[in-house]
């Protein structure tokens, strides 16, 4: 079975991670998996190309996540950027560790030597051992993009960079809108639309509807794709009980002037989404599209049994749909 999903960082991570362990413990094996992940937050920091999305992805399914935090190395120091900030150089909001500045001194050299993001990220890839699993990690694009985030600040129009917001300002200040800086000159990265279009299985995990899937969404080409393919889509709500899992996606989906809610959610995929998981609490008053069918069962992720319970139920929802 081929297997493609949408991701955006830990949410979609630790969800794809448990999929993969349901998948291995299926006896109708093998099964290959194909993730297209969001480039849109990274950023250059120090000189160095950061990309948070893909590397979630990568440490979660490679094993060397710090499980509390959900991004960055476990056992990580942060020797380096004690050093910088010595030096008074800005910024130290975004924490960079040791180890995770490997990952980023490799992409960088990498870049600068001419290889594309799609070839670097097959690189890391192959160190944290995702071939192996039978998984491929695609960016989404492999153009130089990076999602702004337009504010008001003293009465005027300002845009910060995604990170900017997310972090240092804790998404507290409201967003205006999202701008992908880009994206007018992106075209989906090699492989990406074509395992939409030849998947048995579409996934969208509980990522950020807005900011991590949303942008893939923008890449040209691919809700055409998702439109397209004779695989169902299936997504899981990243909103449980009227608030995000994690992160601020309310505060995302509020700048769209979108319902903070599994309804909200599922109207910006009205136009390819075919099935969708809710939590108990919010069953009651969902309301969409009477071809959308919506299963309801426990959507938080607390540990590795509940998040394969969740990946093998938005998978068996999707074989139903295929049948
Ligand atoms: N999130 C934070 O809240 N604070 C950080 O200092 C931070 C650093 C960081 C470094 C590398 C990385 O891959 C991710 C990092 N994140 C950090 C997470 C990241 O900002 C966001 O959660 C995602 O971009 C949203 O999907």
């Amino acid at each position: 079975m081929r297997i493609t999903a949408l991701a955006g960082g830990v949410g979609g991570a630790r969800f794809l991670r448990g999929l993969r362990r349901h998948l291995d413990s299926r006896d109708d094996g093998p099964h290959d998996l194909t993730i297209i992940a969001n480039t849109g937050d990274d950023i250059t920091l120090f000189g160095l190309r950061v990309s948070p999305d893909v590397d979630t992805l990568l440490y979660t399914l490679g094993g060397g996540i710090h499980e509390g935090q959900g991004w960055g190395r476990a056992d990580e120091t942060f020797a380096l950027q004690g050093e910088l900030a010595a030096y008074g150089v800005e910024p130290q909001w975004f924490g960079l560790g040791d180890r995770d500045l490997g990952t980023h001194v490799a992409r960088s050299m990498w870049l600068a030597q001419g290889q594309s993001p799609s070839q670097v990220t097959e690189r890391l890839a192959a160190r944290w051992g995702l071939p192996e699993q039978r998984v491929q990690l695609l960016p989404m694009t492999d153009a130089f993009v990076e999602t702004h985030v337009v504010v008001e600040q003293d009465d005027q129009q300002q845009a910060v960079h995604f990170q900017e917001w997310w972090i240092r300002m804790q998404a507290a200040v409201p967003a205006q809108r999202f701008v992908v800086a880009g994206l007018d000159r992106a075209s989906a990265a090699p492989g990406v639309l074509d395992a939409i279009r030849s998947a048995d299985v579409v996934l969208l995990p509980p990522s950020n509807p807005v900011v991590s899937i949303g942008i893939i969404l923008l890449v040209p080409g691919v809700r055409d794709a998702l439109r397209g393919t004779s695989a169902p889509v299936v997504g899981v709500s990243p909103i449980v009980g009227g608030g995000p899992v994690r992160g601020h996606a309310d505060a995302c989906l509020k700048a769209l002037d979108v319902e903070v809610s599994p309804s909200g959610v599922a109207s910006l995929y009205r136009d390819f989404l075919d099935g969708w998981l809710v939590d108990p609490a919010d069953a009651a008053s969902f309301s969409g599209p009477a071809a959308l069918t919506v299963r309801d069962l426990p959507l938080l992720m607390k540990d590795a049994a509940s998040t394969d319970a969740i990946a093998a139920a938005a998978l068996d929802l999707a074989l139903t749909l295929r049948a």
